[in-house]
């Protein structure tokens, strides 16, 4: 397929609820869509998962929006590309970035499956009619006002509660759940907020059966996760450090975590996805889909990378309305009862909505072979 047009809209969204985490709190959402189109008229769709700010990782949306316009269009504008695989070569060369790249991948991904008319999940080498879905609930003013929050996710039907911690909000909020609710899938998200000065903090979590601990450590660590996942029962889970295949092979060599978080942005797309996604596999580490709060868009690429065997556990990626008002796609993604179904649509399944995605855009540039 020859890439002949590229279009980038830079959107801002207004999510149903503030999220906060150990870094802080937000609701309005500014993110980018890009849009590839082939030499047949053929488009492919892709999301930016790199927030306003730099408090995830280092990127932003206007990083990103730089390395797009002056560095990767430029590596596949006019160019023939067989297969989404080579766009993960063309950009090697390129340090990191890697929610930038996975951008432009994504959505050749999704043209390369809609040309050859195949499902995204399809093309990937999924499998999987449904996925089950899991929540991520932001920090809270009180335990009584999380415990309310998961009474209701429970009865909604979601597989596993995913609740941020911090330092002061930990122990004390994981006790009072577990107390509430002594049998559903539990897990923690620390988003980096501790330290091994921390430990003795960390440790008494392994009183509550949690399914996993989440990034309790420095964003660019293995080192110090692997000292502690040897004083700790419950299994670590790394998101932020794992940025590629070779990380999380160094990760589970010096074993450091036991589950990977996937998230297509933070390792550079679904190319590399897919690798992590083999190599966890082939040495019994689950994986499981994160989520970045994204858009109709990038949650369809997580909808069919969850689809691969390995994707055990359930993943962050739950459904349109649980974030907005109205989602940029038709139908809007749907959980029920725990589970979405996996849209048999060529591509990513789902169509633009673009009457919604007008109202949001709040910029947009061009580009032409
Ligand atoms: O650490 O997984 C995370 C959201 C923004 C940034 C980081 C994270 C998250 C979530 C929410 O946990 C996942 C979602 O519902 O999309
Ligand atoms: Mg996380």
């Amino acid at each position: 397929m020859l890439i002949k047009e590229i279009t980038i809209r830079k959107m801002k969204m207004t999510m149903k609820f503030p999220f906060s985490t150990s870094f802080g709190t937000f609701q309005d959402k500014e993110f980018l869509l890009l849009e590839v189109t082939d030499e047949l008229g053929n488009t492919g769709w892709g999301e930016s998962t790199a927030f306003h700010s730099p408090w995830y990782n280092e990127e932003t949306l206007e990083t990103n929006l730089h390395m797009i316009r002056d560095f990767l269009i430029p590596l596949v504008l006019n160019k023939e590309i067989a297969h989404p695989d080579e766009v993960n070569e063309l950009f090697a060369p390129l340090r990191k970035n890697n929610m930038a790249k996975a951008t432009v991948e994504g959505a050749i991904w999704d043209l390369y499956a809609k040309r050859n008319q195949m499902t995204l999940a399809q093309a990937l080498g999924g499998t999987a009619e449904k996925i089950e879905v899991g929540i991520s609930i932001g920090i809270q003013k009180s335990a009584e006002d999380l415990i309310e929050l998961v009474r209701g996710y429970v009865a909604e039907g979601y597989k596993r509660m995913k609740v941020k911690i911090k330092p002061g909000f930990d122990v004390n909020v994981i006790k009072a759940l577990r107390e509430a609710f002594p049998e559903i899938p539990l897990m923690a998200d620390a988003n980096s907020a501790y330290t091994l000065d921390d430990i003795d903090v960390l440790k008494q979590l392994d009183e509550f059966n949690l399914t996993m601990i989440e990034q309790p450590l420095a964003s660019d660590d293995i080192i110090d996760h692997a000292k502690l996942q040897k004083e700790l029962k419950t299994p670590i889970c790394l998101d932020e450090s794992i940025h590629s295949l070779e990380d999380a092979r160094k990760a589970i060599e010096l074993g450091s975590t036991k589950i990977i978080n996937i998230k297509i942005g933070r390792v550079g797309g679904l190319t590399e996805s897919k690798k992590i996604h083999d190599y966890c596999m082939e040495h019994d580490i689950p994986v499981w889909c994160g989520g970045m709060l994204e858009s109709g868009i990038g949650r369809a690429h997580n909808v069919a990378l969850t689809t691969l065997p390995n994707f055990i556990l359930p993943g962050d990626t739950a459904g349109s309305s649980r974030y907005w008002e109205e989602d940029v796609i038709t139908p809007e993604v749907v959980a029920e009862d725990g589970y979405i179904t996996v849209p048999t649509n060529y591509g990513i399944g789902y169509e633009p909505n673009i009457e919604v995605m007008n109202r949001y855009t709040i910029d947009t540039f061009y580009f032409k072979g």
